[in-house]
């Protein structure tokens, strides 16, 4: 059976013909007018990239190469004993679009736990920050840092062809993604005083590394959920933030180590990323003012006090999505398989019954329905891993998983620096005056 990057180096060929075929047939094509709100609007809607790994549906949420989360659930290589896909294997399928074997798949985790040891300077620079530097923070400055030992950067200095890009940027990315445990680990003890980082465990699967490291490996339980937790984090099409700014520092031909740090820092905003600490935040002060078995009523007073507070409800919303995110349902199954009675659980259930109607009436969001960051903080707290402020550390671990796969194809497929046009106001406005 051949290895990710033997089966990576079969697939380049055709798959550059077949970009060139799409172009050839498609390429002055239009879809449609720009119109000016999309400019002054975040862009939102306007077609403007390519990404292979994965397409958002408004209604139906997330495929990866053409698989919904229920189909990858099924399809994907479990870890003997689990139930939950492996991440190792949605890795693969987003690089090659094909399901891998199980062989292949330890085969992954073999290599990924080989590769997992960091350098000792970035050890020192982890345990050199203060345990009040965010750890999202923290995080970025350690992937930065690994760009020490970049094979694309080190090729690119030496005069390496464009051609064979691919290879050093597949290299590095899977050193990224194998050092990210150990980096989230380090960081995990240090900030919270949870003593020495074990050592990695050649023979687990990345999931269940990553769970040790943090000090949760003894739990089956917490261990499945963070293979399903990294399977449905990883990708979300390319125009999300931490997406995009992978793809777009990448195409400045910066390392995968860089563009990740970059990425990093965009999925450390509330309105992204951290908008899983902020839902944890939100609903314990929910908790803290009403009770932890408040009516309905009072919580509908709690969400309103907080629109007319000027805040978003964290959790809800997206700018793509239209429906309940498959993310959050995923998740909200594996609560109700492993901890039905937990209390914040029932909250975040009856959160879910009520917040969609009261963002209907405010009339402003255009998608009253839960995503992905409503429901992850509350099945880490339910088995001990309390600490908010790190819940977009793992949030980031995952994401790599789809940036890197991006960053090697397009390298492999000679993706161009990236450059939009900009206006000012002025020029819009001249434009338009006299039409
Ligand atoms: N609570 C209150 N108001 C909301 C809201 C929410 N959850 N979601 C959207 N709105 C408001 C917007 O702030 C905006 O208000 P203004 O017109 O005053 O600026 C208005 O509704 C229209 O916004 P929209 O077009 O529906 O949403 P956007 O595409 O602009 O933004 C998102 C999308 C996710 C940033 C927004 O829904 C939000 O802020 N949600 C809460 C934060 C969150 O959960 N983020 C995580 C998203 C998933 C992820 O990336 O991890």
């Amino acid at each position: 059976q051949p290895t990710l990057k033997e089966r990576l180096a079969e697939l380049i060929p055709p798959t550059l013909e077949r970009v060139k075929a799409v172009r050839a047939e498609h390429g002055k094509k239009s879809f449609g007018p720009v119109i000016v709100d999309q400019l002054y609007g975040g862009m939102r809607g306007l077609p403007a990239l390519i990404w292979e790994g994965s397409v958002l549906d408004p209604d139906e949420g997330i495929r990866f190469r053409g698989k919904t989360i229920p189909e990858i659930q099924a399809a994907l290589p479990k870890a003997p004993g689990g139930s939950e896909p492996l991440p190792e294997g949605l890795f693969w399928l987003l690089v090659t679009g094909e399901i891998p074997t199980a062989e292949q798949v330890a085969g992954l985790s073999a290599e990924w736990a080989a590769r997992a040891a960091i350098p000792e300077f970035v050890e020192e620079l982890i345990d050199r920050c203060p345990p009040t530097l965010h750890p999202m923070s923290q995080f970025s400055l350690a992937v930065t840092a690994l760009n020490h030992d970049s094979a694309f950067a080190k090729a690119y200095a030496q005069g390496i062809n464009k051609k064979e890009y691919w290879g050093p940027t597949f290299e590095d990315s899977m050193d990224l993604i194998a050092k990210l445990p150990t980096i989230a680990g380090r960081i995990y003890r240090n900030v919270y005083g949870k003593g020495k980082l074990p050592a990695i465990d050649l023979q687990k699967d990345y999931s269940h590394n990553l769970a040790n490291l943090l000090g949760f490996g003894e739990n089956h339980a917490f261990v499945e959920l963070m293979r399903l937790y990294l399977t449905i984090h990883s990708d979300h099409e390319g125009g999300n933030v931490s997406a995009h700014t992978g793809k777009l520092v990448g195409s400045a031909l910066s390392d995968p180590f860089i563009s990740y740090s970059a990425a990093l820092n965009g999925l450390a905003g509330p309105l992204h990323g951290l908008a899983n600490q902020e839902v944890l935040v939100w609903l314990t002060k929910m908790q803290a003012k009403i009770g932890t078995d408040a009516t309905d009523e009072a919580v509908k007073e709690y969400v309103w006090a907080t629109l007319k507070g000027g805040q978003v409800v964290p959790g809800y919303g997206h700018a793509v999505l239209r429906k309940t995110d498959p993310r959050y349902i995923a998740q909200r199954e594996f609560a109700l398989k492993h901890l039905p009675d937990d209390k914040l659980f029932k909250l975040v259930a009856q959160v879910y019954k009520l917040v969609p109607d009261i963002l209907l009436e405010a009339g402003k969001a255009k998608n009253p329905w839960p995503n992905v960051d409503a429901h992850s903080g509350v099945l880490l707290t339910h088995y001990g891993l309390d600490q908010m402020g790190y819940y977009t550390v793992l949030f980031g671990v995952s994401r790599a998983f789809g940036v890197t796969a991006q960053l090697i194809w397009d390298r492999a497929l000679g993706a161009p620096l990236e450059r939009p046009k900009s206006y000012s106001t002025e020029a819009i406005d001249k434009m338009f005056k006299n039409k």
